[in-house]
């Protein structure tokens, strides 16, 4: 059977290093992202077939279509990386803009469900072997300051991948929930609004996972035995681990 991944957020960190790993290992590739000049170079730069979708998980009607245009070429989909996610406002809850809140929720819960289901009928039909990949966080499972709907989002990740699984039982989809940790991409970038300098200190002086680390946890996870689903893998550098619980005093 032609192995076919779909990937939401191929434009940077995971996602693009996932497109890139795929390739490798003979792949074809649906890459969706935003930025349409990040994937015309990616396209170019990958030697399998590919096809690039600018896409805003947030827009049901467009991930619809875009799933519906598929040409017969890449319309079997046989591994859904659903990717595409931001963390905003690292600030406590009470500073927060309300804005940011909703775009965290319309990306990571909103977007990924959006484009799973458009997708499931074609995994379905796929059956054994088939995958869907649902990028979630440590913040979905561990509780910490400025994570506040961002961590939320990611336990709705966990939740509904363990969901999925009980609805699909019977048709050979898997589902997994990965769950890295700290992980230097453009993640911090993004989540200080545009603070390079902020972004840099927190992955200076230690050793965080890599986009290609988590790339290759994502092929191990697509390419197990058909009768073998991991329903979680939560991995974090081994530089990383949980604090003490915080105090209020006197
Ligand atoms: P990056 O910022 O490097 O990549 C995020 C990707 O998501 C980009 O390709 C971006 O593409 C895409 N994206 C964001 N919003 C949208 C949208 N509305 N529609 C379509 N695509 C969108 O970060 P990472 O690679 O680190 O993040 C990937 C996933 O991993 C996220 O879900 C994140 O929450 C999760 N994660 C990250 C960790 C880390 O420490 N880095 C740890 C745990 C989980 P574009 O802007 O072009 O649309
Ligand atoms: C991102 C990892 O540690 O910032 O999901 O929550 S962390």
């Amino acid at each position: 059977m032609k192995k076919i991944a779909f990937i939401t957020g191929a434009t940077s960190g995971f996602g693009r290093a996932a497109a890139r790993k795929f390739a490798s290992e003979g792949w074809s590739l649906v890459l969706s992202g935003r930025r349409l000049e990040r994937l015309v170079e990616l396209k170019e730069e990958l030697e399998v077939p590919t096809h690039i979708i600018q896409l805003d998980v947030r827009d049901a009607d467009a991930v619809k279509r875009a799933v519906a245009e598929l040409s017969s070429e890449f319309s079997q989909v046989t591994t859904l990386i659903n990717n595409a996610g931001l963390a905003l406002a690292p600030e406590g809850a009470d500073k927060v803009d309300l804005a940011d809140w909703h775009t965290m929720i319309d990306t990571n819960c909103t977007g990924l469900v959006n484009v799973t289901h458009a997708l499931l009928p074609k995994l379905i039909e796929v059956g054994a072997g088939s995958t869907i990949i649902n990028v979630g966080s440590i913040a979905g499972q561990w509780p910490y300051p400025g994570s506040h709907v961002y961590g939320a989002t990611k336990a709705f990740v966990k939740q509904f991948s363990y969901n999925l699984r009980c609805d699909l039982l019977g048709t050979g989809v898997r589902v997994t929930d990965l769950a890295p940790g700290i992980a230097e991409t453009e993640f911090t970038l993004v989540r200080t609004k545009g603070d390079q300098s902020a972004s840099n200190n927190l992955y200076q002086g230690t050793t965080p996972l890599s986009a290609e680390d988590i790339a290759e946890h994502m092929f191990y996870i697509a390419t197990l035995p058909n009768h073998i689903n991991i329903n979680r893998i939560e991995v974090m550098p081994t530089r990383q681990a949980w604090s003490p619980f915080a105090i209020d005093r006197d």
